[in-house]
C-alpha cells in the first residue's frame, strides 16, 4: 500500500459524511495521478537532457519544455485547491448569521435548520447570545450560528456581551450571511464590522430578508452577493439554500484525486521557479529535477535513471 493509500484509509477511518468518504477514496487513489505528474516530470527532463546535450541536432525547443512545465504545474494547483477543500469539509464549516435586532437571524436559521432551535418574537433583542445548530449542506457539515443583533450605543451589559460575542464569532466565520430587512438603519456599519473582523478567505452573502413585505431596502456600496428571502417559510429560504449549496461547492469541491497539499506546494514552488528562469535548459533542469524528487514523496517510488534515459530514447533517436 503506497502513502497516499495509507493516508486514504487514516481519512476515511475519521469521515463521517458521504462526501468525506469520497474524499477519502480519492486520496486512496491519489498515488495514480502523483504518478501521472512523475511520468510528465520525467518526460519535460527528457527533453531538457535532449536540449543540453544535442541542442543543435534535435528539434526540442526550449518553449516547448516550458510549456509542459507550465501545464504540470496547473494540474498540481488544481490538486492543491482540491486538498483544500476536503480539509475544509473535513473541519467542517462555519456560518454564521449577523444582523441588526429583528431582522429575521433565528428565522432563518430555524428554516435552514428545517427545525424550531432558536426563539422567533417580534420584539427586538430576542436572541440575547450566540447558539448553534449543525445542519448538512452538499454533505458538508456546517455549524450554524445565529448571534445577538447589533446595535449601538448599548446600556444593558448583557446585551453589550452578546453584541461582542456575534462579532467574535465574525472570525472564525467560513461563510457569513448579513441578513437585512427594509428596517434595517446604517447597512454600511454591519458590512464594515465584517469587514474588519473576517478572515480574508471567509465569503460574506447579503440576505436582503422579509421581501414579501414589498418595502424598500436602504442602499449598499457592497460588492458581496445579495439574495432575497422571507424567513417565514421554508420555500421563502430556497433562493438562499441554493446560493449557499452553491458557495459550499466553490469552497469543497468534490475531487476525484487528493494528494497531500504540503508536499503539493514544495513541488508546485520548485516549477514556478523553473519558469522564471531565464531561457536557460541548464537552470531549469535544475528546478524540475527537485520537483521531481518532491514528488517521488508521493508515489512511494524512486526515479530510477533509466526512467529519465527511457523518456530520451522513447522520444528521440538518440544513439539507437
Ligand atoms: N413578514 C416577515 N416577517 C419576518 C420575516 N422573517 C422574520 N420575520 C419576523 O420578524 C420578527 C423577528 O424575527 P427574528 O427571526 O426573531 O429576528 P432576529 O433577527 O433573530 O431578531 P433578534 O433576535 O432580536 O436579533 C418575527 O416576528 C418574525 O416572525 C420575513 O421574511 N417576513
Ligand atoms: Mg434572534
Amino acid at each position: 500500500m503506497g502513502i497516499s493509500a495509507v493516508r486514504g484509509l487514516d481519512r476515511l477511518i475519521r469521515s463521517r459524511t458521504e462526501k468525506e468518504r469520497r474524499a477519502a477514496f480519492g486520496q486512496m487513489r491519489g498515488g495514480v495521478r502523483a504518478l501521472e505528474i512523475r511520468e510528465k516530470l520525467v518526460g519535460v527532463l527528457a527533453k531538457l537532457f535532449m536540449i543540453l546535450d544535442f541542442g543543435e541536432h534535435v528539434e526540442v525547443k526550449f518553449d516547448e519544455a516550458r510549456q509542459d512545465v507550465s501545464e504540470v504545474l496547473l494540474e498540481i494547483q488544481r490538486l492543491i485547491r482540491a486538498w483544500e477543500g476536503a480539509e475544509r469539509a473535513q473541519r467542517g464549516l462555519n456560518i454564521v448569521l449577523y444582523g441588526r435586532p429583528n431582522s429575521g437571524k433565528s428565522s432563518i436559521l430555524n428554516q435552514l435548520a428545517h427545525d424550531d432551535v432558536a426563539i422567533v418574537s417580534s420584539i427586538p433583542g430576542t436572541t440575547r447570545d450566540s447558539l448553534n445548530t449543525e445542519i448538512q449542506i452538499n454533505g458538508v457539515r456546517c455549524r450554524l450560528t445565529d448571534t445577538a443583533g447589533i446595535r449601538r450605543g448599548v446600556d444593558d451589559v448583557i446585551e453589550a456581551e452578546g453584541i461582542r460575542r456575534a462579532q467574535k464569532r465574525l472570525e472564525a466565520a467560513d461563510v457569513i450571511l448579513v441578513v437585512l430587512d427594509p428596517e434595517t438603519r446604517d447597512p454600511e456599519e454591519l458590512l464594515n464590522d465584517v469587514k474588519e473582523m473576517k478572515s480574508s478567505e471567509s465569503r460574506v452573502i447579503i440576505v436582503k430578508n422579509k421581501v414579501d413585505l414589498r418595502l424598500p431596502y436602504p442602499d449598499l456600496s457592497s460588492k458581496s452577493h445579495v439574495v432575497y428571502s422571507f424567513a417565514t417559510s421554508s420555500k421563502g429560504c430556497e433562493e438562499l439554500r441554493k446560493h449557499l449549496e452553491n458557495t459550499i461547492e466553490e469552497m469543497c469541491p468534490e475531487a476525484n484525486f487528493l494528494l497531500d497539499a504540503e508536499i503539493l506546494r514544495k513541488c508546485a514552488d520548485s516549477l514556478t521557479l523553473a519558469l522564471l528562469c531565464p531561457e536557460d535548459a541548464g537552470i531549469m533542469c535544475g528546478y524540475v529535477e527537485t520537483a521531481l524528487f518532491d514528488c517521488v514523496e508521493l508515489t512511494d517510488r524512486g526515479i530510477p535513471t533509466e526512467s529519465v534515459l527511457d523518456g530520451i530514447f522513447n522520444k528521440f533517436c538518440i544513439g539507437k
